[in-house]
């Protein structure tokens, strides 16, 4: 039943121009008019606003807040990321359950999305704080034939494809602090954790956990987030489509992740470097251990590790790490 809804949301949204009789829906999908009409009447419960027109049919007016898997599919343009769409309106994390899906052989590409993520994580056991509706909560399945070593790259290339999405859509030239936070005058818009499944040196699955804070109210982000974290509209005003903004997103990965996947590291670095927030500061390095070093941010080398110039002109490169400056 979960499925005929949801084809029948599709069809709503793919004929958005125009009405749709209750009897064509009933006939597309193979199912009875009274299935049509009662899947419409729960739709209507859960906040879509459907016209109803005695002798024309059904036309979609509007969606509740957030995203929906027929949102993101209608009109998305990707050869196949994004084609296997996992989405229920609340999870504990979606990065969580792209591992077990990843585990169970989901194929490259798949993406899990809620509207609602109540026990978001970042890296090293961080939190990360979601409200329902208003920001993105992602993760994508890939399985690109790469060394392990190679993977922190595909974050790189990750913060490059969301700081263009952010920009296609809002018109904002974000920054990227190495190696995960996009940022907009110091506040962090969008974070990026990546996690792998392997075996022996070689990559089974790469997962790409993205959180966005899209529409997120600013009074939202309060105690450790004040003045740290911010959101499209807080800046620009503007209300957004997420589900938009997840198929602009997808399109400018695929392509970069196709050259890189072709060229190498060194065809995403460029683009990287253009954006990065840090290189020719002087920053602290706080890394994994506890350990401090400062220095600095001199650049990232060929393979997207991140170059430290120690006082002493002494240069370290850094793989993993917080830093602030
Ligand atoms: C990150 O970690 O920035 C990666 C966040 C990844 C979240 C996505 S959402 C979809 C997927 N499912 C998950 O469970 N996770 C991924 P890190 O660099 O460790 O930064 C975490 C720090 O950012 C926290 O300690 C806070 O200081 C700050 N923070 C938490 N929530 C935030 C928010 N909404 N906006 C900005 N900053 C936030």
């Amino acid at each position: 039943a979960k499925g005929t809804k949801n084809a029948i949301l599709r069809l709503l949204y793919e004929n958005r121009s125009h009405y749709l009789s209750g009897e064509k829906i009933s006939q597309l999908l193979d199912c009875s008019r009274t299935a049509v009409w009662k899947h419409i009447r729960e739709l209507t419960a859960e906040g879509y606003i459907i016209e109803a027109l005695q002798k024309s049919g059904y036309r979609l007016i509007s969606a509740p807040d957030g995203v929906n898997e027929a949102a993101i599919l209608t009109g998305l343009e990707t050869k196949q990321l994004g084609h296997t769409i996992i989405f229920s309106e609340r999870m504990d994390s979606t990065q969580k359950k792209a591992l077990e899906l990843a585990d169970d052989g989901a194929e490259e590409g798949t993406l899990v999305v809620t509207n609602e993520q109540v026990a978001g994580r970042g890296r090293l056991g961080h939190h990360w704080q979601s409200t329902r509706g208003t920001n993105i909560s992602m993760s994508l399945i890939l399985r690109p034939r790469l060394p392990i070593e190679k993977t922190p790259q595909l974050t790189l290339l990750t913060a490059v494809a969301v700081a263009d999405a952010i920009e296609e859509v809002s018109g904002l030239y974000c920054r990227i602090k190495w190696p995960n936070d996009i940022l907009y005058e110091n506040a962090k818009l969008v974070g990026i954790l990546t996690e792998l499944q392997a075996e022996s040196s070689f990559v089974k699955a790469v997962i790409i956990g993205i959180g966005i804070n899209g529409n997120t109210s600013p009074e939202s982000f309060s105690g450790e987030l004040a003045g740290k974290a911010s959101s499209l509209r807080a800046i620009t005003g503007d209300h957004y489509d997420l589900s938009h903004l997840i198929q602009v997103f997808l399109k400018r990965f695929e392509t970069l992740y196709d050259r890189y996947l072709d060229k190498g590291f060194l065809a995403i670095k460029p683009l990287w470097v253009r954006r990065a927030a840090s290189l020719g500061k002087k920053i602290k390095v706080r890394q994994p251990g506890g350990h401090v070093l400062s220095g600095k941010a001199i650049g990232i080398n060929d393979d997207g590790v991140l170059l430290l110039e120690k006082e002493q002109g002494e240069i370290t490169r850094v793989y993993s790490a917080d830093i602030e400056w």
